[in-house]
């Protein structure tokens, strides 16, 4: 896959070099390209935003400096998927995550202050398959850190990414119900005793089929709790 991403603060995405990402780019499995935005401004003081139209608090990021860092990207690549990180877009979720992570080439552009001359989005949405995407309901300053949130969601779904191919397996298992992702069950390693507290018994107990309806229960339980979604088949 190749990643693209258009900010003022290229820095931002440093972290992108560490861990499975960074791991996933030397093994050639990953292609990021970071562009600074003012690399594409045209006056000496190299300025990406202006007062709104209309009146009201804050900059709005101009969109001369980002049609023309856009244009080159796209220009060959009509397949490529564009992403707005907003906070006014649709909430990602897994299933999202994993319908990207199948995409040949992502594209992000990552805003500051009030958000980008929403031109851009029209002008782009007749060429490609442009996604305005929030990481969810809060505000944050600006998309970098929402950028990084979504590209570590949706890499670590692409085959060799994840060392553990079998772990994404167990998850995908999981998943879904009405729709809803399921929450992991918890997990315990050595010691058996920690502080007073044991092990839950069924786990050492060597019964497979019991520890995957202990933990299947657990995920159920735990998933109701904080999504307070209904219990199929009114069980609790
Ligand atoms: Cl994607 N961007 C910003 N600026 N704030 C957010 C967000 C994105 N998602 C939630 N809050």
């Amino acid at each position: 896959m190749k990643i693209d991403l258009i900010s003022i603060f290229p820095e931002y995405f440093a972290p992108l070099k560490l861990s499975l990402i960074g791991k996933a780019e030397q093994d050639g499995l990953l292609s990021i390209q970071i562009h600074d935005l003012r690399d594409f401004t045209s006056d000496g003081h190299r300025t990406v935003d202006d007062t709104p139209y209309g009146g009201g608090a804050g900059m709005v990021m101009k969109a001369q400096p980002w049609g023309d860092a856009t244009d080159p990207i796209i220009e060959n690549n009509p397949q490529i998927i564009v992403i707005v990180p907003t906070p006014s877009g649709q909430v990602l979720t897994q299933e999202m995550a994993a319908e990207l992570s199948k995409a040949d080439h992502l594209l992000f552009l990552c805003g500051r202050y009030e958000g980008i001359d929403a031109r851009v989005m029209t002008d782009l949405s007749t060429r490609v398959d442009l996604r305005e995407i929030s990481i969810g309901d809060y505000v944050l300053a600006g998309g970098e850190v929402a950028a990084l949130v979504m590209i570590e969601a949706i890499t670590r779904l692409i085959p060799g990414v994840l060392g553990n191919a079998a772990s994404l397996i167990e998850e995908s298992h999981s998943l879904i119900q009405d729709g809803q992702s399921l929450v992991e069950y918890p997990n315990f390693t050595k010691p058996p005793l920690w502080r007073g507290l044991p092990v839950p018994e069924v786990l050492t107990s060597g019964n497979h089929g019991e520890i995957a309806k202990w933990r299947a229960a657990q995920a159920l339980a735990r998933t109701h709790k904080i999504k307070q979604i209904k219990p199929m088949n009114g069980d609790q």
